[in-house]
């Protein structure tokens, strides 16, 4: 049974609590808020018993092999650190750290207690978006040479968690770092991005529009677009739409999760809907499915004694391309996020 202690019991925290509910060999032993009240509601809603308002007396106390933290990023390093200290696995929410530096001491403070590190990036691990990573790495249109990621929505993010509205950044931080990661699990590593950046909805601070041109090591361009300011119908949210372009075919993730993949002159269309399940809401359960996935991924790794897919490590190269994409944005020039 592997114990895990989670720390932030805010907005998406109970996600996580539903999805580690749900495996069996996963018990939440302790829960940490510095918001006593916020505490407590989860704290009773998901029966555990013992909690802790102060992070440092949770890990001084032990009883734990894991921490999963599901703070906002400003907390990340210090509770990254503080759990490599005590010698545990963690999982942690992305965005993963402020900045580079931030993130590659936390890396290396894990590393260095031997102990495993996943961020929770778990975009690429929507169902939906699944299907269409395994019918790429399995050759279903040959060789990719062009890719759209693409989210679009106008969907009020701002009522559940009202931080997005006043951050100096918004949508690249917040969202394009999910479809920068899945445009890397698709296409690999990426040499130079360029992008421009827009805000459109008054009432926030940071940019609610980005659209980013890729150039990959594997030679393929794709472009990464995100809106948080497309009022169409059906509201897509939380949807990430795909097109790529290859050397045998091509494949299309439409909005209601239909994968239609055309080769050799013929069509194959099929529906590749997420579960709903049982705690989960539309239009939420997309996502709220993905966290169920991450999780059994992470449980999985540490029996196999593999690093996670989406890794602290790996995860620092997301980072950079979303480093990377504000200052071609801000430079207006495309910039090489290896030389961050
Ligand atoms: P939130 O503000 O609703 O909740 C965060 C909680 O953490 C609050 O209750 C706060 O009191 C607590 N907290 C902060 N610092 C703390 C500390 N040092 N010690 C103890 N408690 C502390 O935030 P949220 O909307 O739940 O977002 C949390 C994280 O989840 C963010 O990084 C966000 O980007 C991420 N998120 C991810 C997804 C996804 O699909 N992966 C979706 C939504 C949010
Ligand atoms: O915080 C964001 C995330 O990670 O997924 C969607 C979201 O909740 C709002 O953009």
């Amino acid at each position: 049974m592997l114990k895990i202690a989670l720390i932030g019991c805010g907005f998406f925290a109970q996600n996580q609590l539903n999805g580690w509910k749900d495996l069996e060999s996963v018990e939440v032993v302790a829960l940490c808020d510095r918001d006593r009240n916020r505490l407590d509601a989860v704290g009773d809603a998901f029966r555990i018993a013992r909690r802790f308002t102060d992070a440092a007396e949770m890990f001084a106390e032990g009883g734990f092999g894991a921490v999963d933290i599901a703070t906002t990023v400003s907390s990340h390093r210090a509770l990254v650190e503080m759990a490599a200290d005590a010698g545990l696995h963690v999982i942690c929410q992305k965005p993963f750290a402020q900045t580079l530096t931030d993130a590659r001491h936390m890396v290396e403070a894990v590393e260095r207690a031997g102990k495993t590190l996943m961020v929770h990036e778990n975009f690429r691990w929507q169902s939906p978006v699944r299907a269409v990573i395994e019918a790429l790495r399995g050759g279903a249109i040959g060789t990719p040479f062009f890719g759209r990621v693409s989210f679009r929505s106008a969907y009020d993010v701002f009522s559940g968690q009202p931080y997005l509205a006043e951050g100096e950044r918004f949508i690249i931080e917040d969202l394009g770092i999910h479809i920068l990661d899945i445009s890397r699990a698709l296409f690999g590593d990426v040499d130079r991005i360029t992008a421009t950046t827009r805000r459109v909805n008054p009432r926030i601070r940071g940019e609610d529009v980005a659209t980013m041109l890729l150039s990959h090591a594997s030679g393929v361009t794709s472009v990464v677009d995100c809106s948080y300011a497309t009022r169409r119908m059906p509201e897509t949210f939380p949807e990430t739409l795909i097109e790529i372009d290859g050397t045998g075919g091509v494949l299309r993730l439409d909005a209601g999760y239909r994968l239609t993949i055309q080769k050799g002159g013929g069509t194959e269309s099929r529906d590749v809907s997420p579960q709903l399940l049982p705690w989960a809401e539309k239009p939420w359960h997309n996502i709220q499915e993905s966290v169920a996935i991450i999780q059994r991924h992470f449980t999985e790794c540490l029996r196999a004694g593999i690093q996670p897919e989406t890794s602290g490590r790996d995860n620092l190269r997301t980072l950079a391309l979303v480093e990377a994409a504000y200052r071609s944005a801000a430079e207006a020039r495309s910039v090489d996020p290896g030389e961050l």
